[in-house]
């Protein structure tokens, strides 16, 4: 973009601001990781979620737009609320595609584990890919600075030298985020060959690929096979942090194989971040349930609960920290 043209885009926003449904959507990611809060450390992570979804709905409910559930809890038959196809808002205003995860990191929160956050994704009705095909995508996320540098078709060491390279940092300085699996025992040594650390992650790639979009962050680039729903969910908040991210659906057996075929999906091609939202127009919020790198989690101290989130806005480049206090007695009454 011209030096003309990048002041024109900047004016634009100043004289004809419009709105950032993102602004709304974080109450209902607070509403999900209040609600969660006493389901920590408690073992079952069902009745976390439950509460966690049951609050996300009604406060979705409240927001001035039809958001059709691309990526929920499920099929409607197996989930009763924030299933796949059903239409949350208050029915009017602009039609728009949702992908809620009211906890990512069900295991974590109901350990009480850190890194558990409520998540929402929002963009333009039609505009997110699919993810139902195929359980599993490799990813690679990174911050600006990987634009026209890592390929997923290139070995993890290279992508990782070629990035120290232009963030002008030393290879052993640098730090991957990986989700701690068996899968990726071959990955991990091959990051560590290369002279990087990692940061291995329990759940949660949603997280770790924001934090490695993030500049001047701890982890520079978040790389490994995480859930497909969870990867479309990062194309949004990536493209608000104008970072790069590539992916590559992941089949587990024959059976995905070929539904993915089926369902018109090309097997073995790199997917950028337009390609899982294809649009420019995507929102991002989450909220922190348990501590983490990201976001820290829902906080009781006397009479206040407080909330740590994330807002983002792609249209704008926003990239907002919402610290919320909520007042104890409004949100448990009498118990409080
Ligand atoms: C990841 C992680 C999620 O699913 O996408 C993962 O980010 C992928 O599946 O928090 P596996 O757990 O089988 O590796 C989660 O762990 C849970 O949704």
């Amino acid at each position: 973009m011209s030096e003309n043209n990048q002041a024109g885009h900047e004016a634009e926003l100043i004289e004809h601001p419009d709105r950032n449904l993102a602004m709304e959507l974080v109450r209902a990611t607070e509403a999900a990781a209040i609600r969660a809060v006493p389901w920590i450390g408690r073992g079952n992570k069902n009745a976390a979620d439950g509460a966690a979804v049951d609050a996300m709905r009604k406060f979705l409910a409240t927001v001035e737009f039809q958001g059709e559930v691309v990526i929920g809890e499920g099929e409607k038959d197996e989930a009763p609320m924030l299933f796949n196809g059903e239409v949350v808002g208050n029915g009017r205003g602009p039609l728009c595609d949702i992908a809620v995860d009211p906890i990512d990191g069900t295991s974590l929160t109901a350990a009480g584990r850190q890194n558990a956050i409520s998540v929402i994704a929002v963009a333009d009705r039609g505009s997110m890919y699919n993810p139902k095909e195929v359980f599993y995508m490799e990813k690679i996320v990174t911050g600006p600075a990987g634009k026209g540098i890592i390929d997923l078709e290139r070995p993890i060491g290279e992508n990782i030298t070629a990035l120290a390279e232009a963030l002008g940092k030393h290879v052993e300085d640098m730090t991957v985020a990986v989700l701690d699996r068996p899968r990726h025992e071959q990955l991990i040594q091959d990051i560590r060959a290369s002279g990087a650390g990692t940061e291995l992650m329990l759940d949660g790639d949603v997280a770790g690929g924001i934090n490695a979009a993030l500049q001047n962050g701890r982890i520079d680039m978040c790389v490994g096979i995480g859930g497909t729903p969870e990867g479309i969910i990062t194309a949004c908040a990536i493209k608000g942090l104008d970072g790069v991210m590539q992916g590559r659906l992941y089949p587990r057996n024959d059976e995905e194989r070929s539904n993915a075929v089926n369902a018109g999906h090309e097997l073995g091609r790199v997917l950028t971040a337009d390609d899982l939202v294809r649009t420019d127009n995507t929102f991002f919020v989450c909220t922190g349930v348990t501590d983490g790198g990201l976001v820290r989690g829902v906080n009781r101290e006397r009479d206040n609960i407080t909330t740590d989130s994330v807002v983002l806005r792609a249209r704008s480049g926003t990239f907002r920290r919402v610290t919320a206090v909520h007042r104890a007695d409004k949100w448990l009454g009498d118990d409080a």
